[in-house]
């Protein structure tokens, strides 16, 4: 690949976020070049999020690179809640008039829009050291990087920041152009996979005395499995046979019995934050996916986040170059915070509702079971629960 030198969009990371953006831009006609740190092995090694939304779906689909997806994917029209011993469901097919997910990993995604970037000959900067932004506030902005040793230049229209949180756009717009929202939880998801049929068809949210719980899937023969843990503990600490034997803990007695072990091909603790960066935009610079925003993943809400930014990033860049029209890009990081808001404000409330805080006493257990009791024997609490799960419409409560 001969490295190019001038492109209109430079997009910043090949995450989730970065290679759809630059599938959606492809696909209107524009040019993006893409810069990543690490090599694309590495990018594929991340086990991340496992459940996508259907506004997620949709744009998969309209990136092109849906069909692996729907094929291998498997569709789930619910998910169990298990609280006080005992397992209730929550019919999100039924309750949101037909809305489903799919469990299909990130993993997989990152792969399928990898191939579709190389089948289209598209340029993507692996192991692109020492990036750094430029004259975002002019008309003519750039970035520089090396590669091999070698420094380039690359200028261009605009940049897409999707770095991920700790990635180099955020932290190079002026302090004093930017708000910062942060909260850290006391306790992190220590997640295991392995190549063992998962525990049920759907997925576990488990609440235990003993820390919350999740059991999870990527196929009939792959599962994902977590723990609450204290932030303190190190993954060398964690064999298989304990973590087995927590989970079993945690779980009750028909899903113990179902329980199949075995070794684990991946396993790391993950700590859980709800971060939020506005406005996401500073003159040609955009924030698009972790970049601005981090919520625990207990909703299952992080990469979905990052691939409806990316669709409003796209749809303003489409406006400017086809449209010669700048509302849309204008208008980016309003309608993108008004989005994330809410899914930060559920994956916070469900993140409370599941897990043991240190600080708890007694009687927050209580609340926690007889607010979940609410929740699944009442239409309206299963139905809020259902919607927010599922993911809300696109434009959600959104003027347009
Ligand atoms: P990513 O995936 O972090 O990708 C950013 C890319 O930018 C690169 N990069 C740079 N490249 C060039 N120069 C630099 N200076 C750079 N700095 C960074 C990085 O190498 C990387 O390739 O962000 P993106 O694309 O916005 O995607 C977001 C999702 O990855 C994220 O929201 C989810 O994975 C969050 N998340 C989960 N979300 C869910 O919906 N369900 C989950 O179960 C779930 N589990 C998780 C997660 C995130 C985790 N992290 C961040 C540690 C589990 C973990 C462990
Ligand atoms: C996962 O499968 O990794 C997963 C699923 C649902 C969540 C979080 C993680 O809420």
């Amino acid at each position: 690949m001969t490295i190019p030198h001038t492109t209109q969009v430079a997009i910043i990371g090949a995450g989730p976020s970065g290679l759809l953006l630059g599938q959606l831009l492809h696909k209107a006609g524009i040019d993006a070049v893409i810069l990543e740190r690490q090599t694309g092995d590495y990018v594929l090694g991340r086990i991340r999020a496992g459940v996508l939304e259907q506004v997620c779906i949709d744009l998969l689909d309209e990136a092109g690179v849906g069909e692996r997806m729907h094929a291998e994917g498997l569709v789930h029209g619910g998910f169990d809640l298990l609280f006080n011993g005992q397992r209730h469901r929550i019919d999100m097919h039924a309750l949101t008039g037909g809305h489903n997910v799919m469990v299909y990993g990130q993993t997989e995604v990152t792969r399928d829009l990898m191939h579709a970037r190389e089948a289209a000959g598209l340029p993507t900067v692996y192991e692109a050291m020492n990036v750094q932004v430029h004259g975002f506030d002019s008309t003519t902005p750039s970035v520089t990087y090396e590669k091999d040793g070698q420094k380039h230049t690359l200028r261009c229209d605009f940049i897409a920041g999707c770095d991920g949180f700790h990635g180099v756009c955020r932290a190079s717009v002026p302090r004093n152009a930017i708000a910062e929202y942060e909260k850290v939880y006391p306790f992190g998801w220590l997640g295991l996979l392995s190549d063992t049929p998962p525990v049920h068809d759907e997925l576990i949210y488990v609440n235990s005395p003993r820390g919350f719980a999740l059991c999870s899937q990527r196929s009939k023969t792959r599962s994902r499995y977590y723990l609450q843990v204290p932030l303190t503990d190190r993954i060398e600490e964690w064999t298989d046979d304990a973590f087995w034997q927590e989970l079993k803990l945690r779980l009750d007695a028909p899903a113990r019995e179902h329980l199949v072990t075995g070794p684990s091909i991946e396993k790391s603790i993950a700590p859980l934050r709800s971060f939020v960066t506005e406005p996401m935009r500073f003159g040609r610079l955009f924030l698009a996916g972790d970049a601005a925003h981090i919520v625990p993943p207990t909703g299952a809400k992080g990469l979905n986040l990052a691939a409806t930014d990316v669709k409003y990033l796209s749809e303003g860049l489409i406006g400017h170059y086809q449209g010669q029209s700048d509302t849309d890009l204008d208008a980016y990081s309003d309608r993108c915070l008004r989005r994330i808001w809410k899914a930060e404000r559920f994956s916070w409330w469900f993140t409370s509702l599941m897990h043991q805080f240190p600080e708890d006493s007694p009687i927050t257990a209580k609340f926690q079971n007889a607010e979940l009791d609410y929740i699944v024997h009442s239409q309206a609490g299963s139905l809020t629960m259902a919607e927010n799960y599922v993911g809300l419409p696109l434009d959600f409560g959104q003027p347009r």
